[in-house]
């Protein structure tokens, strides 16, 4: 399957929800009409759009629709695509990891899917023909190393790994000396989404943070938040409160394939002002996309 149909496939319980309905709208569209405008911030919200950033995208069409003098259904569904697409581009999509050895650093509450997307993301990283340690910075689950470790091995990634119950920060301390010493080209850091309250998780990140930037001064680094779209607000609300505490770089967005509110991602590139890097759409190991928006927003709002 191509990577276009790929993101399709997994974005299809809302392209049945909302691209179905908007096709109507676009297909009675006759020039002025605010009922058309009104129907289209409602199916935005529906799919989790978010309130101000539906009315943002509704009023960028209308002001197109002007310019242009369009009149034709398909023209404005084009033309919502582009405004879309807008919305979704904020600040870099790619990673930077030019530095040997480079960082990332998963961050998100329980459950998002940080393991898997780690374990996606080393598979891609070594595929490529980079040399990948895995840090198992989760010390408060008890599965949590196994399921990292399965990861390992599955992307043929090394890992560094301690008994449960140790302190995170020095089982990062030592992944970055095995990097060091083995000449890995990315050290990628899994952390714990649970602890026993928000503080502690914010205090140990914190304590994980400083070790990094204590033994890897100049190094590139990336924190990406992971979120489940499947929570659809929730998300922003805990992207929010981990913006307060680490210097995220970019958003990882989950388990798009299990939701017809797909909308979250327009909400999450706007309200964050946080470029979204990559997109989950399975749990298999080749279900982690790029993110590129004109492609996102084809995808989901082309027929
Ligand atoms: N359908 C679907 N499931 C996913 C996706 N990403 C992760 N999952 C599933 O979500 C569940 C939780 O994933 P984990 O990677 O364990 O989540 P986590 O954030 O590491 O969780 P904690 O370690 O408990 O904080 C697993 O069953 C994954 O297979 C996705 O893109 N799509
Ligand atoms: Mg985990």
């Amino acid at each position: 399957m191509g990577f276009f149909d790929k993101i399709k496939q997994g974005l299809a319980k809302t392209k049945q929800s909302m691209t179905v309905s908007m096709n109507n709208m676009f297909t009675s569209f006759t020039g002025e009409n605010e009922d058309f405008y009104e129907e289209l911030e409602e199916t935005l919200i529906l799919a989790d759009a978010g309130v101000e950033t539906s009315e943002k995208a509704v009023e960028g069409l209308r002001t197109l629709v002007k310019q242009r003098g369009l009149r034709g259904g398909e023209q404005v569904r084009d033309a919502f695509t582009e405004v879309m697409t807008g919305l979704l581009d904020v600040g870099d999509k790619r990673l930077k990891l030019g530095t040997k050895p480079s960082i990332i650093l998963m961050v998100g509450v329980n459950g998002v899917g940080k393991t898997t997307t780690i374990g996606k993301l080393a598979a891609k990283m070594t595929a490529e023909g980079k040399k990948v340690l895995l840090v198992a910075g989760d010390t408060f689950r008890a599965a949590a190393g196994e399921q990292l470790s399965i990861w390992a091995d599955r992307a043929l990634a090394d890992i560094v790994r301690h008994e449960e119950g140790s302190d995170p920060a020095s089982v990062v301390f030592d992944g970055i000396a095995a990097a060091k010493a083995r000449g890995a080209d990315v050290i990628i850091v899994d952390t714990a989404g649970r602890l026993h309250n928000k503080a502690n998780l914010m205090n140990e990140l914190n304590k994980i943070t400083r070790i990094i930037t204590r033994e890897l001064p100049d190094a590139d680094r990336e924190t990406l938040l992971v979120l489940d779209a499947t929570t659809g607000q929730n998300g922003l609300i805990q992207a929010k409160q981990f913006k307060e505490t680490a210097d995220i770089s970019g958003i990882v967005l989950t388990k798009l394939d299990g939701t017809a509110k797909g909308g979250i991602v327009f909400a999450i590139a706007d309200e964050l002002q946080l470029p979204v890097k990559y997109i989950g759409v399975g749990e298999g190991v080749d279900d982690l996309m790029p993110f590129q928006p004109k492609e996102f927003a084809e995808a989901l709002l082309q027929q």
